[in-house]
C-alpha cells in the first residue's frame, strides 16, 4: 500500500467503495464533456464582464490540453498552479485533468520558500502564475524558483507574460490525442494546513473526490440553479470541494468570482448575480455581519451561508439568520478528507452550536484518548477517521504517515471534539503544533524553522494566543544568542525568507528560557498561558 509515492486504499475498501456505488469510474474530464453536453450553453463560470459557458469550458480545457500537450506536458506530470480567483483556473484544471498531469495547488498568498518548495518536491515540470495579482509581481517569484529548481522547465502566465509562456498564446487547434485517465488515478496534490515542518501534499483521486463533491451537492441542495460566489481563493479545498466551485459544476450550476472577499465587493455581486450560496470563514462573516445592516442590498437569492475553517463562535452563529435572512451551514473539514456539515433542516440549536456531522454514512468517526482508546460517548478526545474520500497518506512522506494514520488507516485529525448523541460534533481544540489564524493554518514548526535561520536566533517556540477577530494569532517566543533583535527586524527577516504573510508571527516576545514539560519537551502549554496572561493583564491595563 505505500510503496508508491501516493498512497492508497487497501483493495478491500476500494473494492467496498465502489460496490457501494461511492466510487463510480467518472473522471473530472468526462464530467466536464458529459456537462457541456448535457447543458452547453449554460453558464459556468462568471468573472467580471467575462462568462464561459460550459461548452466553451470544455472546449477551452481541450485546447489548453493540446498546448500542455505541445509544451510536452504529459501523463502523471506535477504542475504547481498558482493562480487566484480567475477563470483561467478552471481551464488550466479541466486541461491538465485532461492530460492526466497533477495541479498542485498553491495558495496566492504563497511566497518563494512555498514555491521552491512544492517546484522541488513534485519535481514539477511546470509553474502556472498570473502576471500580477493584489500588488504581487508574481513574474519576479517565477524567475527566483526557475534559477532554483532544475526540473522546472515551464513558467506559463495568464496576462503580460514578458519572457515566459503566455496562456493565452498556448491553446492549441491541434488535434492530441488524449491518454487514457483512470478514475483510480490522483487528479491532483491538494495542501495540508501542515503541523510539521513543511506542509505536507494530499493526493486526491477522481473517484474520491467526485463523491465528496456529489454528497456535499445532495446536502447543500445544489443544481443547476445554484449559484456560488467563491470569496475564498478557489485553490483552498473548502472554496473547491464544499461544495465550492466544483461542486456547483458538478451540479451544473453557475460559479461567480468574487474579486475580493470585503463586502463592498461582494454585496453588489450577490444582488447581481442572485447568489444563493457561499462560504466564509468565521472573521469574515464577522466583517459581513457588521456591515449588513448598514449596506442595503438585495440578499434574497442567497439561502445558504457557509462558515467554516475555523471554530466559528455561538454568538456570531446566532446572528447570520436574522442578519441575512438565510440559512447558516457550518463546516468542519480538511483537505486530508473528511467535511461535516450541519444540515440545512437541522434546528436553529444544532446549527449555531455544533460543526455538523460527517457528510457520508460512510464516513467512519473515532474520539480517542492518546492511547487511542475510545473515550466514554459525549467526552472531549482526539477526531480519528476513515472513508470514501478520506486519504490513507501523504504524497512522498512515508514516515509521517506512520504517525500521522493508523496502522488500520484511521487519519489523525489532531482535532479535539465531542460528538453528541445525534452525532453532531464539537470542535473543541487542537491538539497539533498549528495556529489556525482565522481558518488560514500556520505550522508552527515551519516558522521557528525559519527563525532559527536568524543568526541571533538560538531558539524558538510558536504558540496560539486568544484573539476576538481571528480566533487565535501567533506569538513567538525567542530566545536570542547575544544581541537581541528588534521584533521589525525578525519580522523583516521573515518576509525577505520568502514566506506568506499569514505565516509572520502576529507577536514575538523575548525570553530566556522555555519552560519544559516533564518528559523535557517545550511545554507549549505552558507558553500559551504565559501570553494569555499576559493579554488579560494588558487588557485589563487599558
Ligand atoms: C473548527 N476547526 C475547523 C471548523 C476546519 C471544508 C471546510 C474547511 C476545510 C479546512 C476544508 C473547522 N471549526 N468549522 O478543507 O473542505 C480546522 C480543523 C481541521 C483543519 C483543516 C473543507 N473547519 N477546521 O479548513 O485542510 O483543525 O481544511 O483539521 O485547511 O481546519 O484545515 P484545512
Amino acid at each position: 500500500m505505500m510503496r508508491t509515492k501516493y498512497p492508497s486504499w487497501p483493495k478491500e475498501f476500494a473494492d467496498f467503495y465502489r460496490k457501494e456505488n461511492c466510487w463510480r469510474g467518472e473522471t473530472f474530464g468526462t464530467m466536464l464533456r458529459e456537462r457541456a453536453k448535457r447543458q452547453g450553453e449554460r453558464i459556468a463560470v462568471t468573472s467580471g464582464e467575462l462568462s464561459l459557458s460550459y461548452a466553451a469550458l470544455d472546449n477551452e480545457a481541450d485546447r489548453l490540453a493540446a498546448g500542455f500537450h505541445v509544451l510536452g506536458i504529459k501523463k502523471g506530470d506535477r504542475v504547481v498552479l498558482h493562480l487566484p480567483n480567475v477563470i483561467e483556473f478552471f481551464t488550466v484544471i479541466f486541461a491538465l485533468f485532461r492530460l492526466g498531469a497533477l495541479p498542485v495547488f498553491a495558495l496566492p498568498s504563497h511566497r518563494s520558500s512555498e514555491i521552491n518548495y512544492f517546484c522541488e518536491f513534485t519535481e514539477a515540470v511546470a509553474y502556472i502564475i498570473p502576471d500580477t495579482y493584489a500588488d504581487f509581481d508574481y513574474r519576479t517569484l517565477a524567475r527566483e524558483v526557475k534559477n532554483r529548481v532544475s526540473t522546472l522547465q515551464r513558467v506559463i502566465v495568464t496576462g503580460d507574460s514578458e519572457e515566459f509562456i503566455s496562456l493565452a498564446d498556448l491553446c492549441a487547434d491541434t488535434f492530441v490525442e488524449l491518454p487514457e485517465v483512470s478514475s483510480e488515478d490522483v487528479a491532483f496534490l491538494q495542501l495540508s494546513g501542515g503541523s510539521t515542518g513543511l506542509s505536507k501534499l494530499i493526493p486526491r483521486t477522481h473517484d474520491d473526490y467526485i463523491y465528496s463533491l456529489r454528497v456535499s451537492d445532495e446536502i447543500c441542495q445544489m443544481d443547476q440553479n445554484s449559484v456560488y460566489l467563491a470569496v475564498l481563493p478557489v485553490a483552498h479545498n473548502y472554496p473547491l470541494s464544499s461544495p465550492g466551485a466544483l461542486g456547483t459544476l458538478y451540479a451544473g450550476g453557475r460559479v461567480v468570482l468574487a474579486a475580493g472577499a470585503s463586502p463592498d465587493e461582494a454585496f453588489p455581486l450577490i444582488e447581481r448575480e442572485r447568489i444563493t450560496i457561499t462560504a466564509l470563514v468565521p472573521p469574515l462573516a464577522l466583517v459581513w455581519l457588521e456591515a449588513v445592516s448598514s449596506r442595503h442590498y438585495d440578499f434574497s437569492s442567497l439561502k445558504v451561508l457557509q462558515v467554516g475553517g475555523a471554530k466559528f463562535s455561538e454568538e456570531a452563529a446566532r446572528r447570520v439568520k436574522p442578519a441575512f435572512g438565510c440559512i447558516l451551514q457550518q463546516v468542519f473539514g480538511m483537505a486530508e478528507g473528511l467535511v461535516n456539515y450541519t444540515r440545512l433542516d437541522d434546528s436553529e440549536e444544532t446549527i449555531v452550536s455544533t460543526q455538523g456531522r460527517p457528510m457520508s454514512k460512510y464516513d467512519e468517526i473515532r474520539v480517542v484518548d492518546e492511547d487511542d482508546v475510545d473515550v466514554e460517548p459525549g467526552s472531549v478526545g482526539l477526531l480519528l477517521t476513515r472513508g470514501p474520500y478520506t486519504i490513507r497518506g501523504y504524497y512522498k512522506a512515508e514516515e509521517h504517515n506512520t504517525k500521522a494514520f493508523t496502522a488500520d488507516g484511521f487519519y489523525r485529525t489532531g482535532d479535539l471534539v465531542k460528538v453528541d448523541e445525534s452525532g453532531n460534533i464539537v470542535v473543541e481544540g487542537r491538539d497539533k503544533d498549528q495556529i489556525n489564524r482565522g481558518g488560514e493554518k500556520v505550522a508552527a514548526e515551519e516558522v521557528e524553522n525559519h527563525l532559527l535561520a536568524h543568526e541571533a536566533v538560538l531558539d524558538a517556540a510558536i504558540v496560539s494566543m486568544p484573539d476576538e477577530f481571528l480566533g487565535e494569532r501567533s506569538c513567538a517566543f525567542v530566545i536570542t544568542r547575544h544581541q537581541t533583535p528588534t521584533v521589525s527586524e525578525l519580522k523583516r527577516f521573515l518576509k525577505e525568507r520568502g514566506i506568506a504573510a499569514f505565516k509572520i508571527p502576529d507577536r514575538i516576545e523575548f525570553i530566556h528560557s522555555f519552560p519544559y514539560t516533564p518528559l523535557g519537551k517545550v511545554s507549549k502549554k505552558k507558553l500559551r498561558q504565559m501570553i494569555a496572561e499576559k493579554l488579560i493583564v494588558r487588557a485589563a491595563a487599558n
